[in-house]
């Protein structure tokens, strides 16, 4: 598989995560509006002890976010997104011994968290920005490259497509090719739920995740809380922890590599249980 050690693991800077599970990205957003927890870790401190607790419960990759991407969010400066986030990276990076991934679109922000002890972008953007691509060719950092269609503002209307696999698809591996020919230390992709995707796109996507499984790269997952759960079960953000779940188990018998979610404790114990099922 590309951009991974032949020892079947994920080289995230000077990490090597073993691919022989299903790894989890716990999502940290340093924001005073994330869709689903936001304000609740906007100071750094409190940020801070929720990266610890994400960790004692199991997180493998930590994702710091200073920017929410949910339609109508307040747009932030590449100054304001990295005050918010530096501390808390730099902090993770000295004490918890855990990758760190920074979940930002702008290429300023990404080349600064890296400098500060990040080692993955996690680019929901998916590299459209050649700036984006040149900070990865400079520094050979890891990217997860995630699949949408126009901006957090517009994507809802996006959500279009002749064959919505194929071009999710398509876009991918284009984007991955880039991402390897400049040099990019490990490459994961992210079909991107919720992102430009209605809600049948959505389970779509879930039901048919050989399609991107195959594709040559580590996949990444993220159904965490998302609006589609609430479609289907009238669940408030906070209350989608069941359906969460759901979505994960379906990712982890579908062999997907990593899933990035918020509950990492109660998404731990629901992979635990579903591989030892798959084993036995
Ligand atoms: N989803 C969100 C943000 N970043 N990155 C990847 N790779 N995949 C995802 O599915 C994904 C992502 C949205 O969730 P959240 O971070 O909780 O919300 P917000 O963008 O409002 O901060």
């Amino acid at each position: 598989m590309t951009g991974i050690a032949s020892d079947n693991a994920l080289a995230l800077g000077t990490y090597r995560l073993p691919l022989d599970r299903t790894l989890i990205m716990g999502v940290l957003n340093v924001t005073p509006d994330s869709f689903s927890d936001g304000g609740q870790h906007f100071d750094a401190r409190a940020a801070i002890e929720h990266a610890k607790r994400l960790v004692n419960e199991g997180a493998d990759i930590v994702d710091v976010g200073g920017e929410s991407t949910r339609p109508g969010a307040n747009p932030v400066s590449a100054d304001e997104e990295f005050r918010r986030v530096a501390p808390v990276i730099t902090t993770i990076a000295r004490e918890l011994g855990v990758p760190i991934s920074i979940d930002t679109r702008k290429s300023e922000v990404a080349a600064r968290c890296i400098e500060a002890g990040a080692s993955m972008v996690n680019d929901i953007t998916g590299l459209r920005d050649d700036s984006m691509l040149d900070v990865i060719r400079q520094t050979q950092a890891a990217v997860a490259i995630m699949h949408m269609k126009g901006t957090p503002q517009t994507m809802a209307s996006e959500a279009v497509y002749d064959d919505m696999i194929s071009e999710v698809r398509e876009f991918l591996m284009v984007q991955a090719a880039k991402a390897t020919s400049a040099g990019a230390q490990s490459v994961i992709v992210d079909p991107g739920l919720g992102f430009a995707k209605n809600g049948l796109h959505n389970l779509t996507i879930l039901n048919r995740l050989d399609a991107f499984t195959g594709l040559g790269y580590p996949l990444l997952v993220g159904p965490s809380r998302k609006r589609f759960i609430g479609e289907l079960t009238g669940a408030g953000p906070d209350d989608r922890v069941p359906g969460t779940i759901a979505a994960v188990v379906k990712c982890v018998l579908a062999g997907v590599p990593i899933v990035r979610v918020h509950n990492v404790a109660a998404c731990k114990q629901a992979i635990i249980v579903t591989e030892a099922i798959q084993r036995s």
